[in-house]
């Protein structure tokens, strides 16, 4: 019973300090990823261009007094939202490189998100 209640011991420890090091490594994974918002006033962007880190999260608020229609066609990030005014959504970017956001109705209405691995 000795040496093998030892053994058991030894391997609950194991699996615990695996279980934290394992909680660690997600927490930096995926608790680390940042808020950032974009404003649709004007017809226009609140900025052109935003740099954020893969897993990060935008949130899209239309602050005009008409529709807009965000989306996105970069390949691997598309994403579409139809926003009436004063709706907010939120799109989590999940891979990096360089994301073209336009909206369907204006045309001239342009954001670059640059995704950091
Ligand atoms: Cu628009």
């Amino acid at each position: 019973m000795g040496p093998c209640r030892k053994f058991r011991m030894t391997g609950l420890r194991w699996a615990a300090l695996a279980i934290v090091t394992l909680g660690a490594l997600l927490v930096h994974a995926y608790g680390t990823a940042a808020d950032f918002t974009i404003t649709q006033k004007n017809n226009t962007f609140s900025v052109p261009q935003i740099t954020i880190k893969v897993g990060d999260r935008i949130t899209f608020v239309n602050a005009d007094s008409a529709n807009h229609h965000v989306y996105s066609e970069t390949k691997g990030s598309e994403f579409e939202i139809v926003q009436r005014p004063g709706r907010s959504d939120t799109v989590r970017f999940s891979r990096p490189g360089s994301v073209e956001v336009e909206c369907a109705i204006h045309p001239d209405m342009r954001l670059e998100v640059q995704v950091r691995p």
